[in-house]
């Protein structure tokens, strides 16, 4: 990066050196460590750049063209960019990219389309559904009526469409959504579809953890399936800026926009959306599309060295870029015991509840696993199989200190073997 970048990052050194510590740390933490948490990834440093940029100092309410305040030249150029980027990556009629992560993002189409008390059909959240997804703890599962279906254990977690049709027809959904937070196999829109034709709900989907590989086309489009409403966040596997953006039909926009703004927000960060606007031109490039089926080979790579280990997968495997892995079935230890397990040896997940889970969310049965971060740094199936061996190696031999600080060696170095892209170029 320039001398000026690089000048900022001592700059900082001297100002504050205890937030100049802390990222400083979380730096060498990234890189050498390996990160297999589903929803996490490393962005490209011309994020960071746009992330850090004088954009962060400019209000603008509104939309272009309409805004609350004078001097929107550059910040109109930027959401417009965005806004047409996100279009034709995603091949949708309308994109509002203002909304600052994924649970306003899904708030503001819960709130444009539904009053207080009325209906949505959303995956029940053991079974792989979101927070947003009608938690009881959250305001929206207080505001709303979540009716949720579920997976079907015995047929390899499939998800059980009869029980969707039913609940439907039985509970007259404003809202069907489809999309989830810890699912592992293919979503079946056309079926979704369908069902919200029948009963007249809005088809919604929140694809946040799979926008990667939909934009990279390995992996279906709700919105050519007829999708009204797709929400996704834009930090997961699509390597852009924290951020959100909702995806409707032209004949929707109007709600979605009033909804964002003024409905739920104020003033976009037009920082991250000028970042999330060099995120979807990336996502066009043939490196893009390489990378997300890379993402795809190493969950599954990764997905059978576990399964041939005699470890318990949630619906026996994986179909996209992550897997749950039952760890009091396979080890004998719970999602947070094999989480800390993982995390002394430098592997990071996350626990995770497995479809009706006995356990509580902070001591569940699971941890969550998967390969876009790995994948960005260019790891192929040959690293799964190892990190595969090391997982198991660490969870079943949890107590044994010495076992653990070599393998932290093992997994050390092979982190250190694939840079962070950019790293040595980041604007810190
Ligand atoms: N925290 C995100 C995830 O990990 O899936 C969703 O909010």
């Amino acid at each position: 990066m320039t001398r000026l970048q690089n000048s900022f990052r001592d700059f900082l050194l001297e100002t504050d050196p205890e937030i100049f510590a802390a990222i400083a740390g979380e730096e060498l933490r990234q890189q050498q460590g390996i990160n297999l948490i589903p929803s996490e990834n490393y962005t490209y440093p011309e994020v960071l750049a746009a992330l850090g940029s004088v954009l962060t100092n400019k209000y603008c309410e509104g939309y272009p063209g309409r805004r609350y305040y004078a001097g929107q030249t550059f910040a109109d150029r930027v959401e417009n960019a965005a806004r047409e980027r996100a279009c034709r990556l995603f091949r949708a009629e309308h994109a509002n990219v203002q909304p600052l992560s994924g649970s306003p993002m899904n708030q503001a189409v819960y709130l444009a389309f539904m009053k207080p008390g009325d209906t949505i059909l959303g995956m029940d959240l053991s079974h792989g559904g979101h927070l947003t997804h009608g938690a009881p703890v959250s305001h929206m599962g207080q505001l709303f009526n979540f009716v949720r279906y579920k997976t079907r254990p015995d047929q390899a977690g499939a998800i059980d469409f009869d029980e969707v049709r039913r609940l439907a027809l039985e509970t007259h959904p404003k809202i069907v959504l489809c999309g989830y937070t810890s699912y592992p196999r293919e979503y079946d829109y056309a079926a979704f579809r369908s069902i919200a034709s029948e009963v007249g709900a809005l088809a919604m989907a929140d694809v946040s953890h799979v926008a990667g590989m939909i934009a990279a086309n390995v992996l279906p489009n709700p919105l050519d399936a007829g999708f009204d409403i797709v929400t996704t966040t834009t930090h997961k596997s699509l390597r852009g800026p924290r951020g959100g953006m909702i995806l409707c039909r032209k004949q929707y926009a109007k709600q979605i926009d009033n909804s964002v703004f003024p409905g739920l927000q104020g003033g976009p960060h037009m920082n991250s959306i000028a970042a999330a606007a060099i995120a979807f031109r990336k996502a066009e490039e043939t490196e893009f599309q390489n990378y997300a089926r890379q993402t795809l080979a190493n969950a599954r790579a990764l997905a059978e060295a576990l399964s041939r280990a005699g470890v318990t997968l949630v619906t026996g495997g994986t179909s996209n870029h992550m897997m749950v892995a039952d760890t009091i079935a396979s080890f004998g230890i719970d999602g947070r015991q094999a989480e800390e397990t993982l995390e002394r040896i430098g592997i990071a997940t996350n626990k995770q509840v497995i479809p009706d889970d006995p356990n509580p969310p902070l001591r569940p049965s699971g941890i969550r696993i998967g390969t876009p971060a790995s994948t960005t740094r260019g790891m192929a199936e040959a690293d799964m199989a190892r990190i595969a061996g090391w997982i198991v190696d660490a969870l079943r031999h949890s107590a044994d200190t010495t076992r653990l600080f070599r393998l932290a060696s093992e997994v050390k170095e092979l982190s250190v073997a694939f840079p962070i892209p950019g790293f040595d170029n980041l604007p810190w």
